[in-house]
């Protein structure tokens, strides 16, 4: 296909500062036009790292769900340091933190106008304490973005389930959170919908939230199960699927806590079909719980599987959300500090070598060098039409690797259905990977082996065909 068809096809730019949809044309028949990110979608992606923190008076009541009746009194983070949070985040590779402003519980971690079941009832910093300002100020300090959940289910407050005025109320508290603290990167708005505490159940009015958020923070993404900006992948145990498009069909999951029998596979997988880019946002706990219970200290993940997660949420074209909750003190627990900073120490250490880097790349097509330069923003493209191709990469000398990493240059979208990598090893050629998606980034595990030339084949694709990254990496405990 030439650039001019599907130029000349679609015949318009996407409005929003969009790259140009890619339209069916030649041979790429399957699809009418592929879905590409926006600019906010594709900075949130590539910041591959998100630190969550679940705080409030469930930190102090020892429970996963507070149910609204908890005393603000009980919370009081003497030795309270947003500070020491920014500096475990950034030092581990994190880009951002997405704070619980509001957990189910209903109690506010800011001083909300709207209501007196906050902060500012509780001794801490003598009433006068915001725990969202000192946390959007530590992000800005350490150069990380904030994002914040505002859950829509409030078991404390009265007017849940009156319908309107309780959603006059959440876009209140919406309002306050987005123009009081500077930008914020990420709105994470939970689906849970139980009763509240008069034992009526609210409707969510979900187009107010989200027009709430687009008016006040065009930059932000949104999440929930059913995006809108960026999607939940499906489950908490921190696993994306084998299989991931970014793309989804909007009417399979037409709403934050949608309950069908398949879809918690459908998140997992998103729908090479689908007609709206929504990536998935892997969230998973470091510990057992979403908010820190003292009989979890020696439950912390260890790098090593932390590591897992990464391989299993980024190295599947999502992105990781930990949650690292701090303690009453209003600090992160030593256990996860350590924990941190040796995952961060072991991805670093892995990612700092590309053993590829400046190899010999011969394919047909464009620019085959590009994919060994490390620059995700050039690629190398298949000769038009092509909806399979192969690569071969000849290193100056032989290498050990046990991590391949691919990525597509998805700013135009995500295309590879299937592929495969070979290389040249002591007994000859072998295949030693193999998996089906790409998309912003496909980390494959393999056994360590020794080898100079490698052969990777796209056999499938859904358009234009291209590859950002072939990378060749050694992780080692
Ligand atoms: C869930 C909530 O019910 C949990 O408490 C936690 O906040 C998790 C991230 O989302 O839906």
């Amino acid at each position: 296909m030439r650039r001019r068809d599907f130029l000349g096809v679609t015949g318009a730019f996407v409005v929003g500062g969009r790259l140009p949809h890619l339209a069916s044309g030649g041979r790429y028949t399957r699809h009418a036009a592929r879905p590409v990110p926006t600019p906010a979608q594709l900075a949130w992606q590539r910041d591959e790292l998100a630190l969550f923190a679940h705080f409030g008076v469930n930190t102090y009541s020892d429970r996963e769900w507070g149910d609204g009746t908890e005393d603000p009194r009980i919370f009081n983070p003497v030795r309270f340091d947003a500070g020491q949070w920014a500096r475990a985040a950034r030092g581990a590779g994190f880009r951002s933190i997405v704070l619980t402003a509001k957990h189910h519980d209903g109690f506010c971690l800011w001083p909300s106008a709207h209501t007196r079941h906050s902060v500012a009832s509780s001794p801490w910093r003598g009433g006068s304490g915001d725990v969202v300002r000192e946390v959007a100020d530590a992000c800005r300090a350490e150069r990380l973005g904030l994002g914040l959940y505002l859950s829509p289910w409030d078991r404390h407050e009265p007017r849940y389930g009156s319908g309107t005025p309780y959603m006059d109320y959440y876009c209140a508290q919406l309002e306050e959170l987005l123009t009081r603290y500077g930008p914020v990167v990420e709105v994470w708005f939970d689906g849970a919908n139980a009763e509240g505490p008069n034992g009526k159940r609210q409707v969510y009015d979900w187009a107010r939230m989200h027009a709430t958020v687009r008016r006040l923070a065009p930059q932000a993404v949104m999440f929930s199960d059913a995006g809108p900006d960026v999607r939940w992948i499906g489950n908490e145990k921190g696993v994306a699927g084998e299989t991931c498009w970014s793309t989804i069909d909007p009417a399979s999951v037409p709403y934050a806590g949608y309950d069908a029998p398949n879809v918690g596979a459908l998140l997992q997988e998103g729908d090479p079909r689908g007609s709206v880019w929504r990536p998935g946002e892997t969230d998973v706990s470091i510990r057992p719980g979403w908010f820190w219970h003292p009989a979890e200290d020696d439950k912390v993940r260890s790098a090593e599987n932390l590591m897992s997660l990464y391989f299993s949420s980024v190295g599947r074209n999502s992105k990781l959300l930990l949650n690292v909750p701090p303690t009453r003190d209003g600090l992160l627990h030593d256990a996860d500090v350590q924990a941190l900073a040796a995952f961060g120490a072991r991805r670093r250490a892995m990612l700092a070598r590309d053993l590829a880097r400046g190899a010999r790349v011969r394919g047909s097509g464009r620019d085959a060098g590009a994919v060994v330069r490390g620059d995700a923003t050039r690629w190398w493209s298949a000769p038009d039409g092509a909806t399979e191709a192969v690569l071969d990469v000849a290193l100056p000398q032989a290498v050990s690797c046990n991590v391949i990493r691919l990525q597509e240059p998805i700013a135009l979208g995500q295309v590879v259905e299937r592929w495969t990598l070979a290389a040249e090893v002591a007994g000859g050629w072998q295949d030693v990977a193999r998996g089906t998606t790409i998309g912003y980034t496909r980390l494959a595990r393999i056994e360590t082996i020794r080898a100079q030339r490698f052969r990777l084949s796209l056999s499938s694709a859904l358009g234009p065909l291209r590859l950002a990254t072939f990378g060749l990496h050694l992780d080692t405990p």
